[in-house]
């Protein structure tokens, strides 16, 4: 029985989206392995400790009745060194194991750290904001730097480098498949190392409280084959697709003539806004307002409506979209692809 119940468990876990215990690449397995020399380890010390306290239980009780106090607080001499050797022993095994996981820890710390060669690796800066990811691929040709939001596409089997950085408050950036924490503090550059070893779609979240949608900043980090991650970015390059319908037409207008465009940018349309996210391939990306709900018009329309309602707080303003305009609006921004 508990078998079965520890076997679901362990298969739950391994296949879950968003979870340190199904690593999908070596720096998460390093913290994996880290993590479980630990549970065992201080989990058996846990045991001996409960063992030892437990002994006194089972020794006859002996009645203070008949002993007089001073005698049972009084332990001759031999006792007194006995346990005086005990203690010596146990406090030296202690800051022995303490010495033991600080080696361990200190070693997967420099593993984790990042590959030995920076050669075949790629680069992207991620920007946290109240409440979601901003997303760049850096590039020494300006013409191949990449905007995006709230997803991150990776090649499998490359070191990817995230350069860290905030534009309000302090956040943290984690995939707990992919690697450990790391924080993004304001005017300052962290660096992360990622790298998964199988394709695969992981959960990110922030991992420091940065005000009141802290639960809703997720991301996903989609890891794909060479080709695939190749022609995913190949597309993120070019800019906008042209409408292609008068209804997409008319959305597009709706867009550009309102107030959308001091928040959002869309590459091959003079909407240039840079507070909120890049909406160039919106409709490429799998969820809306950095992991809230999953993309599609339905949800689209609800968020443009009235984000307050959905992301109570969320830097975006509500702005009036007629109710004949909705629809074309709708229709352009899931057209970009
Ligand atoms: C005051 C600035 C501002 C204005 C004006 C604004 N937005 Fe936003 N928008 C944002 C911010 C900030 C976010 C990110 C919100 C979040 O996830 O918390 C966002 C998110 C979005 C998203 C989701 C993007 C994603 O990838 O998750 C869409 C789509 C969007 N806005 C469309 C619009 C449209 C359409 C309009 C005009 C009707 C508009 N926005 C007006 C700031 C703005
Ligand atoms: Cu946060």
């Amino acid at each position: 029985m508990r078998c079965t119940t520890l076997a679901i468990l362990t298969a739950s876990a391994l296949s879950a989206q968003q979870s340190a215990v199904d690593a999908a690449g070596s720096y998460a397995a390093a913290i994996r392995s880290l993590g479980t020399f630990f549970l065992i380890l201080l989990g058996l010390i846990f045991l001996i400790v409960i063992a030892l306290a437990l002994i006194p239980l089972t020794r006859r009780h002996r009645g203070i009745e008949q002993e007089p106090l001073e005698q049972t607080h009084q332990p001759s001499h031999g006792t007194e060194t006995r346990l005086g050797t005990m203690v010596g022993i146990a406090t030296a095994v202690t800051i022995l194991i303490l010495f033991g996981l600080v080696v361990a820890s200190v070693s997967v710390g420099k593993s984790i750290a990042g590959p030995s060669t920076h050669a075949n690796s790629i680069a992207v800066e991620i920007t946290g904001n109240q409440w979601w990811w901003y997303v760049r691929y850096a590039n020494l040709d300006p013409s191949r730097i990449v905007v995006t939001a709230n997803e991150l596409h990776i090649p499998v089997g490359r070191p990817v480098m995230i350069r860290g950085s905030s534009n309000d408050v302090i956040h943290s950036f984690w995939v707990p498949n992919l690697q450990g924490k790391r924080d993004l503090i304001p005017s300052r550059i962290t660096t992360l190392w990622l790298q998964a070893d199988r394709p695969g779609r992981y959960r990110g979240q922030c991992a420091e409280f940065c005000g009141l949608q802290h639960a809703h900043m997720a991301l996903w980090v989609v890891a794909e084959p060479a080709v695939q991650f190749e022609s995913w970015m190949t597309h993120q390059i070019e800019p906008s697709v042209a409408p292609s319908s008068p209804d997409e037409q008319r959305g597009k207008e709706v867009f550009l003539n309102s107030g959308c465009v001091l928040c959002h940018a869309i590459q091959g349309t003079p909407a240039n806004g840079q507070v909120g996210p890049d909406l160039t391939h919106f409709a490429s990306r799998m969820t809306l307002a950095a992991g809230t709900l999953p993309n599609n018009k339905g949800n689209l329309s609800g968020w443009i409506a009235d984000p307050q309602t959905i992301k109570p707080g969320t830097k975006m303003a509500t702005v009036p979209v007629k109710s004949e305009d909705m629809q074309p609006l709708i229709d352009y921004l899931e057209s970009l692809r």
